[in-house]
């Protein structure tokens, strides 16, 4: 997968290779990321990339003209039709099912704004789609950007190794989380000498994957009832075992 970002501080990408999934996956050829800078496609002595907003008011915003140049250039070096995604809170909220269908295109240019935002001729000329990750204000584009690219690498194949596609990473799609735990088996009277939950120390497999099925369930009624919808009966019957022993602030 190629992708290019537009952005004002490239620097910020060098992250992506400082370690963790993101690097593994560029050092194994998985992906590729170029930066393209809008003050690198700017003709005057200032390098001006941005000005101030028509109808007045604070701050600035990015002009066309250096932004849809280096848009054409990024386009240019990916050698193909490439989805173009600005990252704004303007955009339609990502989810995962959003993320997995961005990992499946073969090139992407990932548009970072700055400032009070970009001239909007630019994203009605050259956007294909706006994302946001949610309803926050960041001061750009690139932390947005970083954690899109993220998202996705993990799922390109051979990205995490060996536990890739386990079935186990499959079995709670669309939960919340299961607590995880490892050791020592209690903790330390300074810390209430908290133990954990004994079916994980038993050895029975069974027990322990309906488990933690039961605790992301229950995890999920309790935080985002909203990602709760049409479970099967076992699920079902999971569920009412967890919400049959929860007990608020116990
Ligand atoms: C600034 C602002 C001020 C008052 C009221 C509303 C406002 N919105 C913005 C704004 O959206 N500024 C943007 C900052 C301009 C372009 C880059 N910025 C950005 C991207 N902030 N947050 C994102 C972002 C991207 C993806 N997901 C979440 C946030």
């Amino acid at each position: 997968m190629n992708i290019a970002v537009v952005t004002l501080f490239p620097a910020m990408l060098d992250a992506l290779r400082a370690g963790g999934v993101t690097a593994r996956a560029e050092e194994r050829g998985l992906f590729a990321v170029t930066a393209f800078n809008p003050r690198d496609f700017t003709d005057d002595r200032h390098r001006t990339v941005d000005d101030r907003p028509y109808g007045g008011g604070p701050g600035m915003v990015l002009m066309f003209e250096p932004m849809f140049r280096a848009i054409e250039a990024a386009r240019a070096s990916l050698g193909g039709p490439a989805r173009t995604v600005l990252l704004s809170p303007q955009g339609a909220r990502l989810d995962q099912a959003a993320v997995r269908r961005l990992a499946g295109e073969e090139a992407l240019v990932l548009l970072c704004g700055r400032y009070e935002g970009v001239d909007e001729r630019l994203v009605e000329a050259a956007v294909d789609e706006e994302v946001s990750l949610g309803d926050f204000v960041l001061s750009g584009g690139e932390p947005a950007v970083l954690a899109l690219i993220d998202a996705m690498a993990r799922l390109l194949p051979g990205a995490l190794g060996h536990r890739d596609s386990a079935a186990e990473d499959s079995f709670t799609d669309g939960l919340l989380d299961w607590p995880h735990y490892t050791r020592p088996e209690r903790l330390g009277p300074e810390h209430g000498g908290r133990a954990v939950p004994p079916v994980l120390l038993g050895g029975d497999h069974g027990a322990v994957r309906r488990w933690r099925e039961k605790q992301a369930l229950g995890r999920t009624w309790l935080r985002r009832p909203d990602l709760l919808h049409g479970l099967d009966a076992g699920r079902e019957a999971l569920l009412a075992e967890f919400i049959a022993e929860h007990r608020p602030n116990g």
